[in-house]
């Protein structure tokens, strides 16, 4: 956790060049164990577990039990990638076609699996469509603590904060 850290920064001197950080995190070689302390599951929500955050960026550990989802929200321009570290999940990414009134097109609707990495995202949702548990580990560079959520049926996009869960391995 340390090395990706120290990697991450780096990668903001640079601002985040994606052709770069995308082929690290995607041969990204973590175990299991490295992640446990921040594996926190709750019945209700997917958990957000901070690992680390600075300036330029934050690392995060995402755990979804079956059925759980991230509603369609979108990263404003920061970018983020996610990777599968257990698990699988439905990523759904859309296109702003317009504002006001809404309209978004779906773009894609990828099963990744353990392993798969994905991002940078823009406007997504992120589904545990699966019976089993799943892991994700989220690159956040420039993190931000709130963001919009994309409602479809009203037409409405929503400000929501953003909480984290547990913070260097304990809960909040
Ligand atoms: N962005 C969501 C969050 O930070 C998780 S979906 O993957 O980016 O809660
Ligand atoms: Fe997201």
């Amino acid at each position: 956790m340390e090395t990706l850290i120290n990697d991450l920064r780096i990668f903001t001197e640079q601002n985040f060049p994606v052709n770069k950080v995308t082929p690290y995190l995607r041969s990204l070689d973590l175990q299991k164990e490295q992640l446990e302390k921040y594996c926190y599951f709750n019945r209700d929500f997917y958990t957000r577990n901070l690992v680390h955050k600075e300036k330029g960026f934050e690392l995060m550990v995402v755990c979804w039990s079956p059925g759980q989802k991230a509603p369609i929200h979108g990263h404003e321009g920061e970018k983020c990638w996610a990777r599968i570290q257990k698990g699988s999940l439905q990523v759904c990414n859309y296109k702003e076609i317009s504002s006001d009134p809404m309209n978004l097109d779906l773009v894609d609707r990828v099963l990744a699996k353990k392993g798969y990495l994905d991002g940078p995202a823009d406007i997504h949702s992120v589904e545990n469509i699966s019976n089993d548990i799943a892991v994700s580990l989220h690159v956040y560079a420039s993190p931000f603590d709130s963001c919009d959520i994309y409602d479809m049926e009203t037409g409405v996009k929503n400000r929501i904060q953003l909480q984290y869960h547990s913070m260097f391995g304990k809960l909040c």
